[in-house]
């Protein structure tokens, strides 16, 4: 525990040290190629660079891991967080526990409010296929809706988890074959668009404006719970 309220105050000390520093000269090293970076994404070049600064006030190293991940993306630090762990490991393709600037731009990218419903579709499919075979089991409901009541401080009996799973069975897998494919993972979406809320991040609409309000309120938000533990 007192390790982990150390880290807190380190990463906290990090940011407010990065932020308010004013008067150190600006790094030589910046952000290479901001044009090739936006090409991947929604933003423009104009927010690549914005996000950057972002990303250089959190990163160490030029490189972020998992926790200052979900704390930007998801405005938590909870340790336990099946959705925000999966995002990050989803866009940590080379299993580094690290992402650089470009995978970070395109992981925020999927989460912004104009990003194609396509790509969100499709990401949101390989996020709720946990074993990663092409198709989402009864299994990987489960585990996905234990995660969300225990996240939400929620207790419900076995049976009425078993009967939320038969539901979405029954309304998503079409074909009775007891999983859902991705082709009815893409028309449940569409019949129920609420699926895909938590794949739009509102506040990433206004990344040039809102981001150096949003860091400083995510310490602000922070810091009582991190102090708490
Ligand atoms: C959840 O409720 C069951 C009884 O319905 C109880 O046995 C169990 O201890 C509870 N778990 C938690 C974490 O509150
Ligand atoms: C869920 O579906 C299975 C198989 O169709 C059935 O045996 C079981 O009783 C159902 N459970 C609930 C709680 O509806
Ligand atoms: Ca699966
Ligand atoms: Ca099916």
């Amino acid at each position: 525990m007192i390790m982990q309220c150390l880290d807190g105050l380190k990463h906290l000390a990090t940011i407010l040290l990065t932020c308010c520093d004013a008067d150190s000269p600006p790094h030589s090293k910046g952000l290479q190629n901001p044009k090739a970076v936006a090409k991947g994404t929604v933003f423009t070049v104009n927010e690549i660079e914005a996000l950057y600064e972002l990303f250089k006030s959190i990163s160490r190293g030029g490189l972020i891991d998992k926790e200052q991940f979900q704390l930007v993306l998801f405005k938590t630090n909870k340790k336990r967080n099946l959705f925000a762990d999966r995002v990050f490991d989803l866009f940590d393709t080379k299993h580094t526990g690290i992402l650089d600037f470009e995978a970070f731009a395109r992981a925020l990218s999927v989460f912004h409010p104009s990003a194609p419903t396509e790509d969100k579709i499709e990401f949101s499919f390989k996020l709720y296929d946990l074993k990663h075979q092409g198709y989402i089991e009864r299994q990987e409901v489960k585990q996905l809706v234990m995660a969300t009541l225990a996240e939400s401080g929620m207790n419900l009996s076995d049976d009425v988890i078993e009967s939320i799973i038969n539901k979405t069975f029954e309304e998503a897998d079409t074909k009775k074959d007891g999983k859902i494919d991705k082709e009815e993972w893409h028309s449940l979406v569409l019949r129920h668009p609420s699926l895909l809320q938590n794949m739009i991040l509102q506040h990433l609409k206004d990344v040039t404006k809102t981001f150096p309000n949003f860091v400083f309120h995510t310490i602000v938000t922070d810091t009582p719970s991190v102090l708490d533990r």
